[in-house]
């Protein structure tokens, strides 16, 4: 062929390429609320002849929200600007409260039902009226709507049919909450996609967008409270100058049904206050933190309560002063009461000085107090009873405190999970601890059941999950880490949806309904956690990771300062085997579980091998399930899981042509750097464990890349997420 006809025929072929493939430019800041136009024209057809009239009154903040999200999404999907009727029977699309349809109501749903569905709840269902089928959204309140038109809109994102309605939706917890681990000088502790979104120096008189776009992502999932700062906190937060910035976070959360609560420092009356103690009994401390609530409240009065971490990792708290728990959860409980605010105080404890299994802590320190808490206080207890590590049993906490409100808190942020250049989808993993059964009242009593309050009524109920945003921006530095954020509002609303289910409403919102992306991304998604565990983890390991940052694996630190923060105290590797005896023959934190749990987990031949040596010591030859020997099958998990990153690659780059080039491009990199990491996982853990078994890596296996020395020279200063308390 002519060298000038050549040129030609690329130059159609490309030009045709461009013209009918999807090479678009999206920086995922839209998060799954893109409101991508629907394409298909049978659904078109439908959706629009259904929804071109609307009823909807909207006379409050939130209603008003609500509308605008509507219009927005159904402009965006469908191109549609749907006439506003005055009259239900004109509506194909009804959407108010049980109070603005009173005339219908009795068509939609029974008393019952809308008992059930309770002041944040909402029924979206087909009736049919003079002959007309419709589509009524409605529920007891203005923010029910408002919730009530996200789950609509996801129906319309997520393709599904609108003419065989029949949902009922109401959230199981009551405070969903997501906590900043934020400084206030932007620094994010664990934080990996950016600087914090609160620019405190602005605030109060600039209202960035973003604080806007952030409490409608929230809303869209259910999430109903925001604790602005770090745990780790600085008493400058609760002065008046920090309290009205504070107030115009409020304000601008509002309207999506989203209150804040502050992160307090135990200690606040003497650095802000000028006191000499924060004793918890002392009545001048007890007067301080009144007055306090006081001035709160009267710039904020909706404001959610206090999160606190008291006598952990350094921070004060009521044992400063001799005192207890639960006097300075009390405490402050009763200066919050009065205006209907809450307490979480944190049961992260653990001492380096305290003689016993740091597994142990935080239920012996805890389940003495049952029922000595204020109907106001909730504890914040984590899944694990360490921390939020890539796997861990659930918290024996679960199940030991009947009489006391517990909220659990996940790790959105992933300190231990890859920072954020690692895809790794969090929701199985929250599942596994929500799902697992305590046995607290016979059998059936999942973590999630006695978070819903199943077991009494009396109590107050929530989850938290420590936060993954920054203002990257595309908010949480991975696009697929949105998902997290995402699971998290969807878990906190209902524990039992599955990670399925999730997943698949995740990628159809935030990418596409094609089922040729939406199938092999889901099961990338739904194996990514225990991919993480094994080029990680495997097996029950868990805390090996580098020191400080939390980055990279570091399976040799010994030296932290103290034992509790070293990997060696966590793996006990020795000649004879691997792992931390937990049993009755060792610290017997076994014991906290109830039976038959105890027993499970107790026995070597009924512990679940993922939790093996979580609790076990185990010798390098011990036979495990699949035939291996412990050690084989040690070397096997991790290099599956490298592996396993290699296939996520493959499917990923299959993907180019129905994704967005950007996000396209920004997933394959970090896809990259996900192998290479996972590879220096590997690498540097089967050496250094081989260093006490003294045995081969089985024949097959690619030889590590360098001697064991050179990764544990390597040195991360500047890796990111280490904050500071300021
Ligand atoms: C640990 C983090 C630390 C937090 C602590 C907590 O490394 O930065 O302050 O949890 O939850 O995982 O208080």
């Amino acid at each position: 062929m002519r060298p000038v006809i050549l040129f030609r025929k690329i130059l159609l072929t490309v030009l045709t390429v461009a013209a009918t493939s999807t090479v678009w430019a999206d920086n995922g800041y839209k998060l799954w609320l893109e409101y991508h136009k629907i394409t298909d024209a049978a659904k078109v057809k439908i959706y629009t002849s259904q929804l071109g009239t609307t009823f909807f009154q909207t006379k409050s903040a939130q209603s008003g929200v609500a509308y605008n999200e509507l219009s927005s999404g159904l402009i965006d999907m469908l191109n549609l600007k749907p006439v506003k009727v005055s009259s239900v029977k004109d509506g194909g699309l009804i959407i108010g409260t049980r109070n603005e349809l009173r005339d219908i109501d009795h068509v939609i749903a029974a008393d019952s039902l809308f008992e059930r569905i309770g002041n944040e709840g909402y029924i979206i269902k087909n009736i049919v009226i003079a002959g007309r089928k419709k589509v009524v959204v409605t529920a007891n309140t203005d923010i029910g709507i408002l919730y009530g038109v996200f789950g609509f809109l996801r129906l319309l994102e997520t393709q599904t049919d609108i003419n065989k309605l029949n949902i009922v939706e109401y959230p199981r917890t009551m405070y969903r909450i997501l906590d900043h681990w934020d400084n206030l000088n932007r620094t994010v502790e664990r934080g990996y996609a950016g600087a914090s979104i609160w620019n405190w120096h602005k605030l109060p008189g600039y209202i960035d967008q973003r604080y806007i776009d952030y409490a409608r992502a929230n809303a869209s999932v259910g999430i109903n409270g925001s604790v602005l700062n770090n745990v780790n906190a600085n008493a400058l937060i609760l002065t008046t100058d920090y309290l009205i910035k504070v107030k115009a976070l409020a304000d601008a959360f509002r309207p999506y049904g989203i209150k804040v609560y502050l992160s307090v420092k135990f200690s606040s009356p003497i650095e802000i206050g000028k006191l000499k103690t924060a004793d918890p009994l002392d009545p001048q401390v007890q007067q301080w933190w009144k007055d306090k609530a006081n001035e709160i409240y009267h710039y904020i009065p909706d404001f959610g309560g206090f999160l606190v971490k008291a006598n952990s990792e350094g921070q004060p708290g009521p044992q400063t002063y001799g005192r207890t728990h639960a006097d300075g959860a009390n405490m402050l409980a009763d200066a919050l009461a009065p205006h209907h605010g809450i307490v979480m105080w944190r049961a992260f404890v653990y001492d380096n000085n305290v003689p016993d299994d740091r597994a142990k802590q935080a239920y012996n320190e805890f389940k003495p107090f049952d029922g000595k808490f204020r109907p106001n206080v909730i504890i914040q207890v984590k899944n694990g009873a360490i921390d939020f590590q890539p796997r861990e049993p659930f918290h024996p906490l679960f199940g030991a405190m009947p009489n006391t409100s517990l909220m659990i808190e996940f790790q959105l942020t992933q300190e231990y999970l890859g920072f954020s250049t690692h895809l790794v989808f969090e929701a199985p993993l929250f599942k596994e601890c929500l799902d697992a059964d305590t046995y607290a009242m016979g059998k059936g009593a999942s973590v999630a059941n006695i978070l819903e309050g199943k077991y009494n009524r009396k109590l107050i109920t929530g989850m938290a999950g420590v936060a993954n945003i920054g203002s990257d921006i595309n908010w949480c530095g991975h696009p697929f880490a949105q998902a997290n954020w995402f699971a998290f509002g969807r878990l906190a609303w209902n524990p039992g949806q599955s990670s399925d289910k999730i997943a698949d409403e995740w990628l159809r919102m935030t990418f596409n309904n094609d089922l040729t992306f939406v199938k092999p991304m889901k099961r990338v998604m739904l194996q990514s956690r225990e991919t993480a565990v094994n080029y990680m983890t495997p097996l029950g390991l868990h805390h090996i990771m580098g020191v400080n940052t939390h980055y990279g694996p570091g399976p040799w630190v010994d030296d932290a300062g103290r034992a509790d923060w070293t990997a060696v105290y966590y793996h006990k590797a020795d000649s004879g085997g691997i792992g931390f005896n937990r049993t009755s023959t060792g610290s017997n934190a076994v014991s906290q579980y109830l039976i038959p749990v105890r027993d499970r987990f107790e026995n070597l031949n009924t512990c679940p091998e993922k939790y093996l040596l979580w609790f076990h010591h185990v010798k390098w030859t011990y036979p495990t399930k699949s035939g291996r020997n412990l050690w084989n099958e040690l070397v096997y998990r991790y290099y599956t899981g490298v592996d396993s990153v290699k296939s996520m690659q493959q499917i990923w780059n299959n993907m180019a042509s129905k994704v967005d080039a950007e996000r396209f491009t920004a997933v394959k990199q970090l896809m990259s750097i996900q192998y290479q990491e996972a590879q220096r996982w590997r690498d540097a853990c089967v050496l250094y464990f081989q260093t006490f078994s003294q045995l081969p890596i089985p024949p097959g296996y690619e030889t590590p890349a360098h001697a064991l020395s050179y990764y544990r020279d390597q040195k991360f200063l500047m890796a990111p997420g280490i904050g500071g308390n300021q």
